[in-house]
């Protein structure tokens, strides 16, 4: 007999579901992360299944998906949407495969389709005579909304289908996202307005998609990815016929899909998509496998509205919750002091966090954090980790106030915040150690002078016990010197002076780069030095001359101008030229002109799918052209990728050539 505790605890998780459901679905605006909402779902099946006798009927398990929640009329599917199975691990996905081997009898290996998972939303399109006629939300996919007139308004989606071989009614099933620049761009505008912030993409796609004001979605930058077909598909034999197919009719499907064979290419598929993900201008959440023939997926059929035949692999939750204990400064290169959030340790993006990076002090205000509160902190790819809000309901009656020292924790030296800037300092400068450590950071690491071996702990101990007060010192380091330091061998000792020696022959870029002027970047350094050859003549150089580079404004150019009028700076530079520093000439104007893009002044726009932008642009440059932000009449080309914008038309309206994502390709290899 179950006792009154245990119907308390069902009461209350389902309650909290309940609430997390009504924000999510409802508000399109989550209060805790995925992961935390995944676990109270799994603890309350969990005791179901153990006391099937308290089982309510408006229990949150016993609904797959959510209520359409208002105004959209309701269509119900044709063929049911299904759901899709989850697995954490590599070897919940073999056990998968396994069981579909013995319901099968078939000792034989299996191909299965490979897609990224889209963290978007799920959506069903049906059209007639090649002619879009109705799309609907999942809903709890059997029940969906009418969305046509908002999905009417999206890019990527054909209102008309091309070519002559489509059924003549069909549906086909896709996932509606948001690119994540755009996303990125909406909530600082709403930011500006003071209006509603999106949490996270697929919430904001979500948000979209459920405007009532279909003008409100079209200015959303929303797109489409089409990953199979409901009604309609008997006549293919196989998934991934189908999704070769899909796009000799316009609709997209995402290009990483991959066919194979056995669930350790699987396995294979899941760890390659790992590492693109952060290169991927969308959000994905795992990868899904499906059985490829359609017979075999018949057979395997499905058990409580999900298939036995396919399978989400899901990636390390990004987002978790967690509690601030303190709050610490650090002081960067340039002397910016960061607040960073010490928290209790918590396992997300597949690593131990007890950091975070609560950005600037605008940024405290703005999410209202304090400490001793509960946050989401959150962890994509390599990035800092970085606390996304504050879970307000958990506040404590003790929280603290974060406060700004006035004092560098570091140097004691005053921290100054100048007028509308986010940032405050330490005017330290290179007195105060945490500049310096920074600094000799920066010219170490691997895109400025490559010193391997010297990383962020070494540095620490050189500038600790004054071995090296300035990057000119690492020079003067010897092999004697670094033994005699704490977890330093003979060999390692050995290997770094060798490192210390190679980085002397470089490059004026990776050099310019490397002296950590302010607002220098790579690709300011690398403008600097193509345009002036050599070292000299950019330390002369004047305000007004550097201004007249294109790419550099007065901000930076006033950056370069103070710098090297420095003495300390000059100082340094000479040292480290007496070390032994040395590059080659740059490539003279002459050799640049060869180039077949030289002086071909390319922008690129919207997002591409077979590479990055910055990949794009990169070829580009190799090949001799110049790539900038803005369209104007010197433009020479733009590449508009999907969704591309103001910058498409403006090209459109000056006449410029312009070339999508496949053009481009066919371009860049006819080069
Ligand atoms: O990219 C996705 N989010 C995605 C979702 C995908 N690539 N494939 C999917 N396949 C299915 C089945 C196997 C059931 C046809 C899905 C989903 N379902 C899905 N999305 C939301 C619920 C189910």
């Amino acid at each position: 007999m179950a006792d009154n505790s245990l119907i308390k605890q069902l009461t209350e998780l389902k309650q909290a579901i309940d609430q997390h459901n009504y924000f999510y679905y409802v508000l399109d605006n989550p209060q805790v992360p995925d992961a935390e909402y995944d676990r109270l779902l799994r603890e309350l099946q969990t005791l179901e299944a153990k006391y099937p006798e308290l089982i309510t009927a408006d229990s949150p398990t016993q609904r797959v998906g959510t209520t359409p929640a208002s105004a959209f009329a309701q269509v119900r599917h044709e063929t049911p949407m299904l759901s899709l199975e989850n697995s954490f691990t590599g070897d919940e996905t073999q056990a998968f495969a396994r069981r579909i081997q013995e319901r099968l009898k078939d000792g034989s290996d299996i191909d299965f389709v490979c897609e990224p998972k889209l963290d978007g939303l799920a959506v069903s399109l049906i059209y007639e005579n090649g002619h879009l006629v109705k799309a609907a939300t999942r809903g709890d996919g059997l029940v969906g909304e009418d969305i046509t007139a908002n999905i009417r308004t999206i890019k990527s989606v054909p209102l008309r289908l091309l070519g002559d071989d489509y059924p003549q009614h069909f549906e086909v099933r896709g996932e509606v996202y948001m690119l994540l620049a755009g996303f990125e761009q909406l909530n600082l505008e709403a930011q500006r307005n003071g209006e509603k912030i999106f949490v996270n993409p697929r919430n904001a796609a979500a948000g979209s998609l459920r405007q009532l004001d279909p003008t409100i979605t079209a200015k959303r930058p929303l797109a489409i990815f089409f990953y199979g077909m409901g009604k309609g598909q008997s006549t293919f034999k196989r998934h991934s016929e189908v999704l070769k197919k899909l796009p000799s009719w316009g609709l997209r499907v995402n290009p990483e899909w991959q066919l194979v064979t056995g669930s350790a290419k699987c396995l294979s598929y899941h760890q390659y998509i790992l590492t693109k993900r952060i290169n991927l201008p969308y959000e994905i959440d795992g990868v899904v496998y499906k059985v490829d023939r359609f017979d075999l997926q018949e057979q395997l059929g499905f058990v409580s509205r999900a298939p036995r035949w396919a399978i989400a692999h899901k990636f390390p939750a990004q987002e978790e919750l967690t509690k601030i204990h303190e709050v610490k400064f650090q002081v960067g290169r340039t002397g910016v002091l960061t607040p960073v959030a010490k928290l209790e340790p918590v396992f997300v993006g597949g690593v131990t966090v007890s950091n975070a990076t609560l950005h600037n002090m605008d940024e405290i205000a703005r999410k209202d954090i304090r400490i001793g509160d509960t946050v989401i902190v959150r962890r994509a790819g390599d990035v800092i980790p970085e606390v996304v809000s504050v879970i307000m309901q958990n506040r404590p009656a003790d929280s603290k106030p974060i406060l700004l020292p006035q004092h560098c924790p570091i140097c004691d030296a005053e921290i100054i915040r100048l007028e509308g800037e986010a940032a405050a300092r330490c005017s330290g400068g290179l007195y105060c150690a945490a500049q310096r450590k920074e600094a000799i950071k920066h010219f170490a690491s691997r895109r400025a002078m490559d010193i391997n071996g010297l990383g962020d702990k070494l540095v620490e101990q050189l500038v600790e016990i004054g071995l090296v007060h300035h990057v000119a010192d690492l020079y003067k380091l010897n092999q004697q010197q670094l033994v005699e330091l704490e977890r330093m061998g003979e060999k390692s000792a050995y290997k770094l002076i060798k490192a210390i020696e190679v980085s002397k022959a470089t490059t004026l870029a990776r050099f310019l780069y490397a002296l950590g002027i302010r607002e220098v970047g790579e690709t300011t350094a690398q403008t600097l030095a193509s345009y002036f050859l050599e070292l000299d003549p950019i330390i002369q150089a004047s305000q007004e001359q550097l201004e007249e580079i294109r790419d550099i404004g007065p901000t930076i150019a006033k950056q370069i101008h103070t710098f090297f009028r420095q003495e300390h700076n000059l100082e340094i530079i000479e040292r480290l030229l007496k070390a032994g520093i040395h590059w080659p000439k740059p490539t003279s104007a002459v050799i640049k002109q060869a180039l077949p893009l030289a002086a071909q002044s390319f922008v690129l726009t919207g997002s591409l799918t077979s590479m990055t932008r910055e990949q794009a642009k990169e070829k580009l440059i190799q090949y001799g052209a110049t790539v900038s932000n803005s369209v104007s009449t010197k433009t020479g080309c733009v590449i508009a990728g999907a969704e591309a914008g103001s910058k498409l038309t403006k090209a459109q309206e000056l006449g410029i050539k312009t070339l999508d994502e496949t053009e481009f390709i066919n371009f860049l290899n006819s080069l």
